[in-house]
């Protein structure tokens, strides 16, 4: 117990806090500059001086930390009085136009408050800079605060700025380059944030926002929370929110990335293909012909033929409608979505062999490990706020293991990095296992009370020694027993995997042999530890979770167990056929047994693998049903179109990477006729004669529905919503939440099996016709099908995905940066412009898929996950020819 004494008020604390923090805990405001919640103390403003009994002078009340018994004074007349000195020699530098210009500005208010007048000695020999999209400079209003230097130190971990000189000589500016960009600025924005006086700022914010509303990022799956900013009916500005999750940072897409929801090209109207060109109609038409098709196909060929795809980037709430509208108003289980093509093999992995299908632990626990287990993933570009929390522990001391071919930024930074071979996570894995059983590193208690099947697994894994599989996965023998030594030391050691793992011929059996390592070392149902896939789009987790899964209803039930309470809340049968998955879907509509498609919100055909086959299979198609906010590809093949309102546009719940249920809150109302997705499923629904169990009035309706009918996820109110988010399972309003998962048992009450994968190279292998290596992946500033980040500002940040090439390579088919070459595989052929880069490996090729028209895809192959059927993009065997060639 701390017992304060603060101006006369009495105040107890239960934990020990820095004074500032008690001040603000008391409702005392102290001015302060230098000071931010989210940096460490730095104490070098003086503005927040207080007089503290016993104390010789004043002390920083941000950098003392209280201690019980503590009498405190913030606003004496000599405190008061110093605080002006401190104020007039930082003012002295300080632009007096400034001042004028934004009297409202909070440090321009605080030196109107203490009658100090700006100017005098303005420094303008300054870092200046105007090549940054975003961020702008106007360095002669620095007062040397150190914010920005110490946020991207010490939240982003990007050292961009730096202190040049000394003394009054002092100038803050990028310490490796000429503009931020050269500098290593990554664009989050958190250095502009923070500044307290304007000296960086957002450039495009011209018009102060007239509201600000609080919701979840539209992209990734790290679920950063954020607050945006309104004016004129339009998203003008995004700050950081504060959340368990993103600690009030953001990255680059999510902060800025927002103009793309007034692009001019934004699609406001539903529209019906006629004679080969779209025409415009209005939602009567467009629901009634919609209506009208479907119902022909289902009386003609059964409700079979019919598919729906939901959607990754799309509420909760509409996710379930999706799935109970293809199962109670069609009357299939055909119905999926894009969780299926990147870590489906991970929730079929986690829940065969742990019993839940999703990451067993919080983002909170990066701060609790000791060694990190990386696998095929790229935080610090795909999810940037979790890349940069993990980064910050590595440089605090935590132990990093990378297995990436390529040399990422986390991999540059990695104790051991493991440049493995694209497609050799199996043999890789069972090396690591067969280590730490060969070497004793086995935690013997864990898998003598929790796991079966060691003897076995013991004589199984003999074979995989790390001498053994060296060549077989492009990974030396030593650096194999050094990452494993160093996970096993970890204790706790916490793995991250991406789809490096899951999109392959073995994507479901890598993850398996990731588990392995995990329950031979302990590392599971405890603080810092866990197999955990940082899962990909803002709402993937959920949409499969929701039951947009052919297998599995929603909360991830069977429908063995829980069949029977669907039922009787749907008031229906469930249809008995085994649905088909979105790949199946393809092949069943190549060969004609598939009749329509509705996809809302994913660009099947720009996305999926091997897109000559999908274009076969999309063009067989009697009925398109595309919902969209633009004409993406899938759109080439569409033959109606519902214009779909944004995330900015509409209410609803997303779920996270670590099993967080977060809001969505309405911004604006939609553009033209554009409608929310929710609201499109019902008025279609109501078209086929199905309005019963379509009539919600919005998304907390709907959701409670999801809550009645998902046990661990009872707990999860909308008002509790409001300003919580517990990690599910969360069964009532008073639970905590499950952070950790499996702590004493695993979720199906059994202890967890070994599971024995032996190693299935893929078909896919390089040749003399097809030498090279390609794997596919992400980069920082676009976003999958690049709808979206293509039609903002990053696509001045980034203008093109590009073939990354090692020296050698490049230099033996006499390629520069920039030359355009044409990569042929044995599925087709993109154009790409080179670049030349060293965290390539000889023989090996990367490239992202984001522009639409460079259509990476055409390359990809169709081989496919052996359990769950992920394409595999990280495998393609390529040659390189000139571009007329
Ligand atoms: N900026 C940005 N962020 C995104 C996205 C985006 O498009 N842009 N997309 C979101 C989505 S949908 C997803 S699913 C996530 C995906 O996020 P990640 O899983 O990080 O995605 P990728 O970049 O596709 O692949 C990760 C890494 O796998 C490596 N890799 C390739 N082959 C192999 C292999 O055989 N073994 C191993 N161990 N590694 C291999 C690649 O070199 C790459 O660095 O990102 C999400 N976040
Ligand atoms: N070569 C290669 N290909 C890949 C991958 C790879 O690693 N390599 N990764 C794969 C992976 S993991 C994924 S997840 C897929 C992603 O592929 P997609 O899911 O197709 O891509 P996204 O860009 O996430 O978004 C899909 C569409 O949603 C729309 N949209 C956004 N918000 C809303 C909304 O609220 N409602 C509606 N109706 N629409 C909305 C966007 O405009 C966009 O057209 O790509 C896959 N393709
Ligand atoms: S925007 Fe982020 S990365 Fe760039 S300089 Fe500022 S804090 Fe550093
Ligand atoms: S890390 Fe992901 S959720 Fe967070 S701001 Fe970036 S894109 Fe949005
Ligand atoms: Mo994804």
């Amino acid at each position: 117990m701390f017992r304060l004494t603060l101006d006369g008020k009495p105040l107890v604390l239960a934990k020990r806090t820095s004074l500032l923090d008690a001040l603000q805990t008391a409702g005392i405001d102290v001015p302060h500059l230098c000071h931010d919640a989210r940096l460490k103390p730095f104490g070098a403003c003086r503005l927040c001086i207080v007089e503290v009994d016993g104390e010789a002078r004043p002390v920083a009340a941000c950098a003392t930390p209280v201690h019980d018994g503590m009498r405190v004074r913030t606003r004496t007349a000599e405190l008061e009085t110093l605080r002006r000195t401190n104020l007039q020699l930082i003012a002295r530098h300080y632009p007096k136009e400034a001042v004028l210009a934004e009297p409202l500005h909070p440090f321009h208010r605080l030196l109107a408050e203490y009658g100090v007048e700006a100017g005098g000695d303005v420094h303008r020999d300054l870092f200046h800079d105007d090549s940054h999209p975003y961020i702008g400079t106007a360095m002669e209003r620095c007062i040397q605060c150190y914010r920005c230097v110490r946020i991207c130190e010490e939240v982003q971990g990007q050292f961009v700025w730096e202190a040049w000189g000394r003394g009054e000589g002092t100038r803050i500016a990028p310490g490796k380059g000429g503009t931020l960009l050269s500098g290593g600025c990554v664009g989050c924005g958190a250095c502009v944030d923070t500044c307290p006086t304007g000296a960086l700022f957002d450039k495009r914010v011209t018009a102060e926002p007239d509201n600000w509303t609080r919701t979840s990022c539209v992209y990734c799956g790290v679920g950063c929370q954020m607050e945006v900013g309104r004016s004129a009916g339009r998203v003008v500005a995004v700050r950081p929110a504060n959340s368990p999750v993103n600690r009030g940072h953001l990255c680059v897409k999510g902060r800025y990335a927002f103009d793309f929801n007034h692009a001019d090209d934004r699609i406001t109207s539903p529209m019906i293909r006629r004679d080969g060109g779209w025409e415009p109609v209005c939602w009567d038409e467009a629901l009634d012909f919609t209506a009208r098709r479907l119902q022909e196909i289902v009386d003609r060929h059964g409700p079979d033929a019919v598919g729906v795809l939901g959607s990754a980037r799309a509420t909760n709430e509409e996710n379930y409608l999706a799935q109970k509208f293809a199962r109670v108003v069609i009357g299939t289980n055909n119905v999926d979505c894009c969780a299926r093509v990147c870590h489906t093999p991970s929730a079929k992995a986690l829940k065969t062999m742990l019993g839940t299908g999703a990451a067993t632990n919080a983002f909170d626990d990066i701060e609790a490990t000791n060694a990190f287990l990386l696998c095929g993933a790229n935080p610090t570009e795909n999810h940037p706020v979790v890349g940069a929390r993990i980064k910050q522990r590595v440089l605090q001391g935590a132990r990093l293991i990378v297995v990436d071919p390529r040399r990422t930024e986390l991999a540059a930074l990695a104790d051991v990095h493991l440049a493995v071979r694209p497609g050799g996570n199996v043999p890789l894995f069972n090396a690591m296992a067969a280590t730490l059983v060969e070497e004793g590193l086995v935690d013997r208690d864990f898998v003598a009370a929790r796991v079966v099947g060691f003897a076995d697994y013991v004589a199984f894994v003999a074979d995989y020694t790390p001498e053994k599989m060296a060549a077989v996965c492009g990974v030396a023998a030593g650096d194999i027993r050094a990452a494993a030594r160093l996970y096993a030391a970890g204790r706790p050691s916490m793995c991250f995997h991406g789809l490096g793992v899951t999109e392959h011929l073995q994507g479901t059996e890598g993850v398996m042999a990731l588990i392995n390592l995990a329950l031979l070392t302990g590392n599971l149902g405890k603080p810092g530890a866990g197999i955990n896939p940082l899962r990909g789009q803002n709402n993937v987790q959920g949409a499969a979770q929701m039951g947009c899964d052919p297998a599995s209803l929603t909360g991830a039930q069977s429908f063995k167990d829980a069949g029977p309470r669907f039922e009787a809340v749907w008031g229906r049968k469930l249809p008995a056929s085994h649905g088909l998955d979105l790949l199946q879907m393809m092949d069943a509509a190549r060969d004609g047994e598939l009749k329509a498609i509705w996809a809302f919100g994913y660009d099947i055909y720009q996305s999926l693998a091997d897109a000559a086959e999908t274009g076969t299979a999309l063009s067989r198609l009697d009925l398109l049903i595309v919902q969209d906010l633009f004409l993406n590809r899938t759109a080439t093949f569409g033959t109606v179109f519902f214009p779909a309102a944004s995330v900015f546009e509409k209410d609803g719940t997303f779920m996270n990477s670590d099993r967080r249920v977060q809001r969505v809150r309405q911004v604006l109302p939609p553009p033209g006729d554009a409608r929310p997705d929710w609201w499109i499923i019902q008025a279609l629904a109501e078209r086929l004669g199905k309005p019963d169990g379509f009539a919600f009035d919005g998304p907390e309706a709907v959701w409670n529905e999801v809550r009645a009918l998902w046990p661990a996820g009872a707990g999860l109110s909308y008002p509790r919503l409001d300003n919580d988010s517990p990690n599910w399972p969360c069964p009532d309003e008073r639970h905590p939440g499950t952070p950790v998962l499996h702590a004493d048992h695993f979720a199906d009450g059994k202890a967890a099996e070994l599971a024995r994968i032996p190693f299935v190279a893929t078909p896919e292998q390089v040749d003399d016709t097809y030498p090279l290596l390609l794997t596919t992946g992400r980069t920082l500033n676009h976003f999958n099908a690049g709808t979206m980040s293509y039609r903002t500002p990053n696509a001045t940040l980034a203008p093109s995905d590009t073939l990354d090439i090692a020296p050698v390579d490049a230099a033996a088919y006499g390629l520069k940066d920039g030359d355009i070459v044409r990569v042929r595989s044995r599925y087709g052929h993109a154009c790409l412009p080179v670049h030349v880069t060293p965290a390539m490996r000889p023989g090996q090729l990367f490239t992202s898929f984001h522009r639409p028209d460079l259509f990476v895809n055409q390359l990809t192959s169709s081989v496919r996950d052996r359990l769950v059927h992920a394409p595999e993009y990280k495998v393609t065997a390529v040659r390189l020819e000139k571009p007329d060639g």
